[in-house]
């Protein structure tokens, strides 16, 4: 080392089994917010914060979660990079915080004694300890620390019990070094030693964990990597190296084997396991829950229920904000006056914003079920349920999670595939995420069913009929997706082979606190939309439809408005407008639509702010409802008529009108290929099924 050398903060990594609460202890460490949910799988991607250690400053990084260093999915690879020292930018970790989950231990110490073998500091995070007592098991951590010769601290990190154990104890290995001295397969451990000296002398060096896997893992990651680096020479003498330990036996198995003994000796008198009744209870919950016919119904209903809730609750909020922001329009107007500051403050900025932000209460409703649904641990169970469909339609069922945070986002959604290791089935499930019904269309549904869709009750009031209609729009959502799944699989003529590995959560109460904050994370994201793009068109769309503005011959100072169908937009509206007049709309929807491909909910903007300049349309009503119901051609017949509307509707279920969403997909693929193809083909199937929806309802309601 150079004297010149500024100290950057040592990296120390979170590593450990999926759903341990790696993540909990980042953001415990760290302050940090990032996402914690109760099924593995949450993390995808590496995350890095700054935490204190007393006087010293460290860089902790949260990685996915992974069973084994034997990686093979890209969440994995990445956990296995890190590791390594393999990432831009990160320099390799000065230690290593391996977070076991404590009810869980044997399966747990695998990936542990994986890492004890590299010769990097290591403190093991005995998480869940609040969970021993209800799981029957007692556990002499002393000892176990005394056996692993590394520092064992018990916390429990949803809490923030033992955090500062955590903190001292790394402090303290961070400054004694230490030597791999772990030796499960001494012959496994002298054919990595030799190979790794083979390889010492190529410019990049091959490292000892690199080497013992790539011998472990035929044709695997490591295998690979060392091959791409080292020349194909690699191949051969990993071939025989291997051939030579083994004696023809598979290496990964023999590993499996060994360290499972290894790991039975470990435990044996610091584990002690009693029988106790809360797992009965689980199992008996399980057993219901996973059963293909109560499991089924139990969900449908589940779901249903939360449909119905949307509406029914969020009614009253909807009607204040929708008041409040017709109330903020008028006293805009009285404020400002009519001219040009008073219209664009009415009609662009509040007309415009205020018309999306009102549907703030429904998506916070259905998220506070879902975010509940997840913590509980039911979602896992719903996704175990899901495999043999998910299956069917050629998606695996690890596709399961990633397809249900699209109900959030796709974005998420498509970054989530990354734990599917197969290729095709994780472009199979990044091609179907779009379809999911998002929180951005939430508001175009929810807009048109309020306006259209009786309110309607069944069952006592139990059911309403615009609550069906929106789980119908979900369902159709999901059919899109099952369809383009079907087909991607058709295509590469396969079917998915890996079984289903989720691992089932254990039930858990939800905590109030996590339920708000990740509440108060969806609000801000949807009002931070709002704030910026939204915002951003409707300025666009205001003076669009505000200008030219006509120079009055007089001396008269103020130039008048133009009437709508003259301004910009409505000039480029009758232009487009033919191009969509076989799904019944007329110029103003066309110009809104447009608009929104950026981003789907900008559709509910950008008609508030247009029918808001609208003066000539003005009777009275001020709320976007009334005014669309009220919507006509210049021929007089209503422009909203039901087969339109259901047109529009499947319009939006299937077309990818998101930026985000494009580009998270150009870079989970590396290619503009599939969001290319995406974008054509969900465009297509939009307008085809509005065009089908539309001439089909026409005939019918003819005949
Ligand atoms: N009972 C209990 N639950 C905990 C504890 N620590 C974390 N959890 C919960 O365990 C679940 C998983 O936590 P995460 O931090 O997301 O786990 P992770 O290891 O980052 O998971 P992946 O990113 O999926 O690998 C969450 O529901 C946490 O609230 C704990 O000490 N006790
Ligand atoms: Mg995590």
């Amino acid at each position: 080392m150079t004297v010149s050398a500024v100290a950057s903060p040592p990296v120390v990594v979170t590593i450990g089994n999926p759903n341990t609460g790696k993540s909990t202890l980042f953001n415990a460490l760290t302050g940090l917010r990032q996402k914690v949910g109760n099924y593995p799988g949450v993390t995808v991607e590496q995350v890095s914060g700054s935490a204190r250690l007393g006087e010293r400053e460290i860089r902790l990084v949260d990685v996915p979660g992974t069973y084994s260093l034997a990686a093979t999915s890209p969440d994995e690879i990445i956990a296995v990079d890190v590791l390594a020292g393999d990432i831009v930018d990160l320099p390799p970790p000065a230690a290593v915080i391996v977070v076991v989950d404590a009810t869980n231990l044997r399966r747990n110490l695998f990936l542990l004694t994986q890492v004890l073998e590299a010769a990097v500091p290591v403190v093991v995070a005995l998480n869940m300890t609040d969970r021993l007592a209800a799981t029957g098991v007692s556990l002499d951590h002393a000892e176990l620390e005394r056996r692993l010769g590394v520092p064992v601290v018990p916390i429990v990190a949803a809490e923030g019990r033992g955090i500062d154990d955590v903190r001292d104890a790394v402090a303290v290995q961070l400054d004694t070094p230490r030597i791999a001295d772990l030796a499960i397969n001494p012959r496994l451990d002298a054919a990595v030693a030799m190979l790794t000296k083979e390889l010492a002398k190529d410019p990049l060096p091959a490292r000892h964990l690199e080497v013992r896997r790539a011998l472990i893992d035929v044709g695997g990651y490591a295998e690979q990597r060392l091959v791409a680096r080292h020349g194909e020479a690699v191949r051969a003498r990993l071939e025989a190296l291997r051939s030579d330990i083994g004696s023809g036996r598979n290496l990964a198995t023999l590993e499996a084997r060994d360290r499972y003994s290894y790991i039975q000796g470990l435990l044996d008198g610091v584990e002690q396991r009693s029988e106790v009744t809360r797992e009965r209870a689980r199992d008996l919950a399980d057993a219901v829950l996973n059963h293909p016919l109560s499991g089924t119904a139990i969900f449908v209903l589940v779901m249903a229920l939360v449909f119905q809730a949307v509406f029914a609750w969020a009614g009253p909020l909807v009607d204040g904000i929708d008041y409040l922001t017709g109330a903020c329009g008028e006293a805009a107007t009285a404020l400002l006056g009519n001219g040009l500051v008073g219209s664009f403050v009415a009609d662009g900025v509040i007309a415009g914003v205020g018309s999306v932000v009102v549907f703030l209460p429904q998506i916070l409703i259905l998220f506070a079920f879902i975010i509940v649904l997840e913590d509980t641990g039911y979602m896992a169970r719903a996704a175990f349920l899901m495999d043999r469909v998910m299956r069917g339609i050629g998606l695996s069922g690890q596709a399961f999670i990633p397809m249900l945070s699209s109900f959030a986002c796709a974005v998420p959604g498509i970054m989530g595939t990354r734990i599917i290791a197969n290729r095709h089935d994780r472009l199979a499930t990044i091609l179907a995420a779009p379809f999911m019904t998002c929180s951005a269309r939430l508001p175009v549904y929810s807009l048109l069913i309020a306006a259209f869709v009786p309110d309607t009750r069944y069952a006592g009031g139990l059911l309403n009929l615009q609550g069906l209609v929106l789980l119908a729009l979900y369902l159709l959502g999901i059919l899109g997706a099952a369809l383009t799944a079907w087909l991607v699989s058709r295509l590469y003529w396969r079917r998915p082979r890996s079984r289903f590995l989720l691992e089932m959560p254990p039930y858990r109460m939800p905590s109030l606190r996590a339920v708000l904050l990740k509440l108060l994370s969806r609000a801000l994201i949807f009002l931070r939309r709002a704030g910026t793009i939204i915002f951003a068109v409707t300025i666009v769309i205001w003076m669009l439809a505000s200008f030219p503005r006509a120079h009055a011959p007089t001396t008269a100072a103020v130039a008048a408005p133009p009437t709508l169908e003259n301004s910009y937009l409505g000039r480029l509206g009758h232009g487009i407008a033919p191009l969509f007049a076989p799904l019944g709309w007329d110029w103003k929807v066309t110009a809104a639509v447009l608009a929104s491909f950026p981003a789907r909910e900008v559709v509910i903007a950008a008609l508030g702010t247009i029918y808001a300049v609208d003066t000539e349309a003005e009777d009275g009503t001020t709320t976007l409802t009334g005014r669309i119901r009220e919507a006509r051609h210049p021929d007089g017949s209503l422009v909203y008529t039901l087969p339109m509307v259901l047109g529009l509707l499947i319009f939006y279920a299937y077309c990818l009108q998101c930026v985000s969403t494009v580009a998270v997909m150009r870079r989970e693929t590396g290619t503009w290929r599939w969001p290319l193809v995406a974008w054509c083909y969900m465009t297509a199937l939009g307008y085809g099924g509005a065009y089908v929806a539309y001439t089909a309802g026409n005939a019918l309601l003819v005949a």
